[in-house]
Order: structure tokens, then C-alpha cells, then sequence
């Protein structure tokens, strides 16, 4: 049995995993027994009391797309069995529990029967798992997913410990964000994945800042090291604790390691290279917390996420015991009035809608700089080096050879990283603005969730969930580099129809217009390939933002339209849905007093 000290108003006492049993326990027995509007919280409670009883512990990788998270889990677990790749892969949570051999199971949304998996000699885990976790095998989730759980037979899950493959945030696979979000309300502990390349991003550390509300124990691994000198990594660890340290009193650690490395090791045997990995010191970190602190956290992460839970059910009691209390004419009136704030939340929104019409403005327009400094550099470096060449050269099949090389190495080296530098500050410069437009339209649905609760005098309590983070990520380009043959006529023709002259000053003429026309094309290929995609996050987020808000009204309607129909009923049968929705209350409310909170 562990115990647990919490400070509570005060006054300080021991809670103990039975405590906090019996708290959730209680919890899900009153609400289970008001019916079908509370019957959502009332299984909530009861999963978080089983998972409790069971110590199941969730620790969920989480991370940006692409640092390697599923490459992690196969390193631990010592086999190739959560796809990888280059493109954003992982769409669906995976959760990886003890078992005395592989399985697998998958759970979709439409209640369709879950799908079971056992190894046989004909096909592999990894293969089911593609059809279904993958974007690529299943993309936008159209197969309507909701979890897959895969028994394993790895030490390292034993005594309760579930891992979990989480979905990449902030891809342009925005559904994907959202997946890992949601997720998090099911984790207890997290290990965060960062890489060198490039450092931790402003998305990561918002999306780091939500994680810590959620969860009691982050353990911050550094991935990819493989790619860098012992200094580089070094200087890539004090970057990334500077970082961290706004999160913490004291420095964080950061464990730097290669998962790929790792993962080949331990597939060779190979101890060494395990251990040089950093793999070697993860998992012995890992097994060390399982053994000393994993219950503790479990009971401090459950405890959480009972309170969160207990303040929306007595949110919702009091808003149906107000509506019970007023006269029906007073409740219709208070709808009304919520109504009537709509409009005045729609302007709002509209003015929200014209920042982001406005912000994707002032980003074309920063774009269009960054392209026109670009022509100017390719202007001077390229076409400075061909006028050389047609300033210095006579003989015209050498002046069309010399040029033709320098067109076809400086687009390669000078257009590549340009790009590259013009989508980093466009990518900055969005994702920034995409922030901001996002923290307006939270403040948007706390103003909507809050005139509920003042029209009906309801304390209110935020909830923590919910929050999408976005940010602009450029397109994966293909670029066309732009190289032409230049002489359409060809050298054996132009020889035969013109004098030597004559040809000399038509390639001179022709090659520099053709040079020109070759550098705006590529400085075309930037600036089309950035505003088209920028276009297209913008939008999107801007209908992602109005349909959060519209789910967040509805929500609110929803609540107010309960109590409207109890206050219909009949008015005996009122009386004593008011007595048991106020005894409910005051249970609920000594439960919450008696759980605490941690701090
Ligand atoms: N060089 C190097 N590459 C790595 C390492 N770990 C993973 N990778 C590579 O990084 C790419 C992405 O790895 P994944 O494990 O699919 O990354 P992920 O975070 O799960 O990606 P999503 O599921 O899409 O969010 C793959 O090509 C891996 O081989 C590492 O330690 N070093
Ligand atoms: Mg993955």
C-alpha cells in the first residue's frame, strides 16, 4: 500500500491508494444513480478506479512528428514492431501491456467488433498494425480506429506498465495533433522526445506546458544524437535544459540517446552498442521509477484527473439544479439572454476570423520579401557569374558549356538552401500568428462556457483538456530545378545558317535571357510552393477554430435544454429530482474536499 501526503486548504493528511478508491468509488455510485445524463461521468470514475486497482500504469511517448517516437518503443521493447518512417507515420495511440506472447487488438470508434491478431508463420504484427495504425495504411483514420492494444511479452511491461505510441503533433496532419492531445488524458507519465535538428520548437514547449498540467512525471530523452560531435551534443543538451528549466525550479535531466542505434544493438546482441546508445541508461531509469515511484505517480496522476472530472459533473449538477429552482418562465428567459449573447460572440468571432484573414495577409507579404531578396541574391551570384562568362568567353560552344555547368550547379547549391531559409522564417513567422489566433479562440469558448455559468450563478472551474496546438510546417517539396537546354536550335544548325558574328551575339543575348528566366523561375517555384501551402493551413485552421467553437455552444445549449426539460416535468417528481440532485452535490463536493489536490 503506498501513501501519499496531500496538502489540502491547509491542513495536511495521508492518502492511501484505498482512499483514493473509495473516493472514486463514491464518486461513480451517486452519479451512477441519477441516470442517463450523468452515466458518462459515472464509467469515467469507475475506469479510473479499475485502473487504479490493477495498477495500470500509462507511459506514453509524446513528442513533435517525426523524433523518433515509435523507433523509442521498438528499441525498448526489442523489436521491430511499431512502424517507422520518414513521413508523419503514427495516426493512432498504441498501447503496448504484459502478455505472454504478441497480440494485438484493434477497438473502433462505430462499434464495430474489434479485430484480433496472433502471430502466425505467415504474416508479422508489424504488417497488421501498418493497415491500421499508419497514415498511410489508414489515412484520416477512414477506418474509424480508436485504440490498439498489443500484448507483449518485454520485462519492462511488467507489474502494470503500459507504453504508448502516440501520434506525432504538429505535422500538417492536423487530425493526428488532435488524436495526441486527446490522449493525454489517459497518460500518467511521459517520456518527451526532442531531436537535434532542429532544437525544441515554440509548439513543443506549448505543447510541453500542457503535458505538465496533466501529468505529475516527465522524463525528457534527447534523440538523433548520432547526428552530431561530442561538442554539438553538448551544446544541444545545455540548449534544450535552458529551455526546459522554465518548467522547473531545478534543471531537468536530459538523457541523450540514438534510438536507431539502440534498437539495431539490441537486435544484433550487441551490449556495447546498447549502452553506448543511451538506450542502456533509459531503460535502467525507467526500471528504477517503475520500482520506486510509478504507484505514487499513478495515484497522484489519478487523483487529478478524478478532480478535473468532479468538477465537471458538479458544474453540470448545479446548472440542472439551478434550472430546477427557477421557474420555467425564468429558465426560458436565461436561455434567451444566452442566446442573445451569441450574436455579440459571433461578431467576435468574426473579428477573430478577420486577425487570421489579416495575419495570413502580413505572412504573403513578409514571403514576398524574403522571395524578392532572394532574386536579388540569385541575380548577383548567378547571373553575375554567367555575365563573366559572357563578358570574358569568345568561342561560343565553350561560352554555352561553361554556362550551362553554372546554371546547373548553382541552382542545385544556391536555390536549396534558399528555400530551406525562406520557409524557416515563413514557418516562424506563421506558426507564431497561428498561436496567437489560437489562444484568441480559447478565450472565445471560456467567454461562451462562462455566461452559462454567470447567468446561472454557477461557480465555474476551466477545464484543462481540449486545447489544440497548431503550427505551420512547409510543404515536403519536390522542386523542379530548372535546368534547360539552352539552344533550341542546336549547335550544328546555328553553325550551318548564321555567321560566326551573328551567332556569337545571339547565344550572348539568348543566354542571359535564359539565365534571367531560369532564376525567376526558381524564385517562382518558393514563392508558389510556400503561398499555396500557406493558404491552406490558414483556411483550415480557420474552420477548425470555428467548429471548435460552435461543439463548445452546442455543449452549453445542450446543458441548459436538460434542465429545461426537468423543469418541464411534472412538479412532484421535481421536488425529488431536487432533493437527490442536491444530496448528490454535497456528496460530490466532500468527495472532491476529501481528494485534494496535489500541488
Ligand atoms: N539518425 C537517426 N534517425 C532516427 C533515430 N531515431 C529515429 N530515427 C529516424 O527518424 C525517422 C522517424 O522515426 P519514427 O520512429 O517513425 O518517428 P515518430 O516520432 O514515431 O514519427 P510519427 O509517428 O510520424 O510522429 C525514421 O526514419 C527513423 O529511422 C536516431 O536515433 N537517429
Ligand atoms: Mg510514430
Amino acid at each position: 500500500m503506498v501513501d501519499q501526503k496531500v496538502e489540502e486548504g491547509g491542513s495536511s493528511k495521508w492518502q492511501s491508494e484505498a482512499n483514493l478508491s473509495e473516493l472514486l468509488q463514491q464518486a461513480h455510485s451517486c452519479l451512477a444513480a441519477l441516470g442517463e445524463n450523468y452515466s458518462r461521468f459515472g464509467e469515467e470514475f469507475s475506469s479510473l478506479q479499475q485502473r487504479l486497482g490493477e495498477g495500470r500504469f500509462h507511459l506514453a511517448v509524446l513528442g513533435q512528428f517525426k523524433r523518433g517516437k515509435s523507433t523509442l518503443l521498438n528499441a525498448l521493447l526489442g523489436e521491430e514492431l511499431l512502424p517507422t518512417d520518414i513521413l508523419p507515420v503514427t495516426a493512432i495511440p498504441t498501447f503496448v501491456h504484459a502478455g505472454d506472447k504478441v497480440s494485438g487488438e484493434v477497438y473502433f470508434n462505430d462499434n464495430k467488433e474489434p479485430q484480433h491478431f496472433d502471430i502466425s508463420a505467415e504474416s508479422s504484427l508489424a504488417a497488421f498494425l501498418y493497415d491500421y495504425v499508419t497514415e498511410a495504411g489508414n489515412p484520416y483514420n477512414q477506418r474509424h480506429v480508436c485504440r490498439v492494444e498489443i500484448s507483449h511479452p518485454s520485462p519492462l511491461l511488467q507489474q502494470g506498465v503500459v507504453l504508448i505510441d502516440t501520434p506525432g503533433v504538429g505535422s500538417t496532419l492536423k487530425h493526428n495533433t488532435e488524436i495526441a492531445h486527446q490522449v493525454l488524458s489517459q497518460c500518467d507519465a511521459a517520456l518527451f522526445l526532442v531531436s537535434p535538428d532542429p532544437p525544441i520548437t515554440v509548439m513543443e514547449l506549448d505543447y510541453l506546458q500542457q503535458i505538465k498540467e496533466h501529468l505529475p512525471r516527465t522524463f525528457y530523452l534527447l534523440n538523433k544524437v548520432d547526428f552530431l560531435s561530442v561538442e554539438e551534443q553538448a551544446s544541444s543538451i545545455r540548449f534544450l535544459v535552458d529551455q526546459l528549466s522554465r518548467f522547473y525550479d531545478a534543471p531537468p535531466q536530459v538523457m541523450p540517446i540514438s534510438a536507431r542505434k539502440g534498437l539495431r544493438s539490441r537486435l544484433a546482441g550487441d551490449e556495447e552498442g546498447w549502452r553506448q546508445s543511451g538506450m542502456q541508461l533509459v531503460e535502467q531509469n525507467l526500471i528504477d521509477f517503475f520500482a520506486r515511484e510509478k504507484q505514487q505517480t499513478l495515484l497522484q496522476a489519478l487523483r487529478r484527473r478524478g478532480n478535473d472530472l468532479l468538477n465537471s459533473a458538479i458544474m453540470q449538477l448545479q446548472l440542472s439544479l439551478k434550472a430546477l429552482k427557477l421557474p420555467e418562465s425564468e429558465l426560458q428567459l436565461r436561455m434567451d439572454q444566452f442566446r442573445h449573447s451569441l450574436p455579440a460572440i459571433e461578431r467576435e468571432q468574426q473579428a477573430a476570423a478577420d486577425v487570421l484573414a489579416g495575419d495570413l495577409k502580413r505572412v504573403i507579404k513578409r514571403l514576398g520579401e524574403e522571395v524578392e531578396a532572394v532574386r536579388e541574391r540569385a541575380k548577383q551570384q548567378i547571373l553575375g557569374q554567367i555575365e563573366t562568362h559572357l563578358e570574358s568567353v569568345a568561342d561560343v560552344e565553350q561560352m554555352e558549356q561553361l554556362v550551362q555547368e553554372t546554371v546547373a550547379t548553382q541552382t542545385e547549391q544556391f536555390f536549396a538552401p534558399a528555400m530551406n531559409a525562406v520557409a524557416d522564417v515563413i514557418r516562424r513567422e506563421a506558426t507564431e500568428l497561428l498561436r496567437l489566433n489560437q489562444q484568441r479562440s480559447d478565450q472565445l469558448m471560456e467567454q461562451v462556457r462562462q455566461t452559462a455559468a454567470e447567468l446561472f450563478e454557477i461557480p465555474y472551474h476551466a477545464p484543462v483538456a481540449g486545447k489544440v496546438y497548431t503550427s505551420f510546417e512547409p510543404p515536403a517539396w519536390s522542386y523542379d530545378l530548372f535546368t534547360s537546354d539552352m539552344d533550341p536550335l542546336g549547335q550544328k544548325l546555328s553553325r550551318k545558317l548564321f555567321s560566326k558574328k551573328f551567332r556569337y551575339r545571339r547565344t550572348v543575348k539568348r543566354l542571359r535571357e535564359e539565365s534571367r528566366k531560369l532564376v525567376n523561375q526558381n524564385v517562382a517555384q518558393i514563392d508558389w510552393a510556400l503561398r499555396k501551402s500557406l493558404d491552406k493551413s490558414f483556411r483550415q485552421f480557420g474552420t477548425e477554430l470555428r467548429d471548435q467553437l460552435d461543439k463548445t455552444i452546442e455543449a452549453t445549449r445542450k446543458a441548459m435544454s436538460i434542465a429545461l426539460q426537468r423543469s418541464e416535468s411534472h412538479s412532484a417528481t421535481t421536488a425529488a429530482n431536487e432533493v437527490r440532485l442536491q444530496q448528490t452535490l454535497q456528496q460530490l463536493e466532500t468527495v472532491r474536499q476529501q481528494m485534494g489536490t496535489d500541488s
